[in-house]
C-alpha cells in the first residue's frame, strides 16, 4: 500500500480549473461546496477552503443516501461547530434540494436587507458549485434547474469547463469541473477517494484499494460484510476474495477465482447501496 505516496492524481487541467475558480470567485455572492457525505473530511479540498475563505459558504453534504446516517450527523455537527452553514442532500433523488434556496437567503440576509433598504431590486444571487470530481455538482444543478442543462456521469472528470446556469430569477449558478489538490499527506485520503470513485480507478491499484476497503469494512461494518458475502471473522484478505469470487461466480476456467472481477464486484457493491449506508471518514479524523 506504499504506492499512494507516488500517485499522480492531480492532472494538469485541474491547475487550470483552480485558476479559473480563483478568477471567478470575486463575482460570487455565495459559494456552495459539495462534500461527499461518506467522506466529509477527504472530500474537503484544502485549496478550495483557501480560495473561498472570504466568501459566505454553504457546505452541502451530498449523497446522504449512501452514507452512514449516524456518522454523518456527527461530522455535520463538527463542521457546524467550526462555523459552517450545512445541509445534507441527495442530489439524485432531490431530497432536501428545495431547502438550499432558503438557506442561501438566510446566509445572505444582511446583504439582501441592505440592498432592499437602498430601494434596489434584488438581483439574482451568483453562486458557484465547487467540489471534488464525481461528487454530484452537475446533478445538483440539473436538479435545481429541473433540467438536464449540464452533463453528468458516474466517473470523475465529466464536466470539462465552467458553465453558467440560470435558475429562475433568484440564482445564477456556475457549474465547475471537479478539482483535487496537488499533495496529500494522509494515505487514507487517497483510498477513500478511490473507493468512492472520486479518482479514476487506474490511479491506485485496485488490489490495494480492495484490500484497504475489506479491512475497513471488517473493522467498522463487520456484520454487513459477513452477511453480504457469508464471510467469517477468521478469514484473511485472500480467503475473503476467494469466498466472494466463489459466491458470486467470478471464476475463470478451471474454477480459479477471477480476482479482477472480484475487485469490481466489491467496488460496485460499496459504491452502490448493496451494503447499506457506509461512512469512510470518521468524525475523530476531522
Ligand atoms: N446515490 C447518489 N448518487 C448521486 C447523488 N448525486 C449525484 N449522484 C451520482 O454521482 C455521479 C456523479 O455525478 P455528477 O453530477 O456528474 O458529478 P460532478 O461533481 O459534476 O462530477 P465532475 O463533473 O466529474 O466533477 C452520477 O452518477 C450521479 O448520478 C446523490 O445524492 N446520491
Ligand atoms: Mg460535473
Amino acid at each position: 500500500m506504499s504506492q499512494t505516496k507516488q500517485i499522480q492524481w492531480f492532472p494538469g487541467h485541474m491547475f487550470k480549473s483552480l485558476r479559473e475558480i480563483r478568477e471567478k470567485i470575486k463575482l460570487m455572492d455565495i459559494v456552495m461546496i459539495l462534500l461527499d457525505s461518506r467522506l466529509p473530511y477527504a472530500s474537503m479540498n484544502p485549496e478550495i477552503m483557501k480560495i473561498t475563505q472570504h466568501k459566505p459558504v454553504i457546505l452541502l453534504f451530498n449523497k446522504m443516501d449512501l452514507a452512514d446516517g449516524e456518522i454523518l450527523a456527527l461530522s455535520e455537527k463538527k463542521y457546524q461547530e467550526m462555523g459552517y452553514y450545512t445541509l445534507k442532500i441527495d442530489a439524485q433523488s432531490g431530497k432536501n434540494v428545495d431547502k438550499i434556496h432558503q438557506l442561501a437567503r438566510d446566509v445572505l440576509k444582511d446583504k439582501i436587507q441592505k440592498e432592499e433598504s437602498k430601494g434596489l431590486k434584488i438581483r439574482p444571487f451568483r453562486t458557484m458549485i465547487l467540489g471534488i470530481p464525481n461528487v454530484g455538482k452537475s446533478t445538483l444543478i440539473n436538479q435545481l434547474s429541473k433540467s438536464s442543462a449540464t452533463k453528468t456521469g458516474n466517473t470523475p472528470g465529466v464536466t470539462k469547463a465552467q458553465q453558467w446556469i440560470k435558475l429562475g430569477d433568484t440564482f445564477e449558478m456556475l457549474d465547475t469541473p471537479g478539482v483535487l489538490w496537488p499533495k496529500f499527506t494522509d494515505p487514507k485520503v487517497g483510498y477513500h477517494l478511490a473507493i468512492t470513485g472520486a479518482i479514476k480507478d487506474r490511479i491506485l491499484p485496485e488490489d490495494d484499494v480492495c484490500h484497504y476497503a475489506l479491512d475497513f469494512l471488517k473493522t467498522y461494518y463487520p456484520k454487513k460484510l459477513y452477511q453480504r458475502y457469508q464471510i467469517t471473522e477468521a478469514m484473511d484478505y485472500v480467503s475473503m476474495l476467494d469466498q466472494i469470487g466463489k459466491l458470486r461466480g467470478a471464476l475463470l476456467k478451471g474454477a480459479e477465482v477471477d480476482y479482477d472481477r472480484v475487485y469490481q464486484i466489491i467496488l460496485t457493491d460499496i459504491r452502490g447501496k448493496q451494503l447499506g449506508g457506509l461512512s469512510f471518514d470518521r468524525p475523530e479524523t476531522l
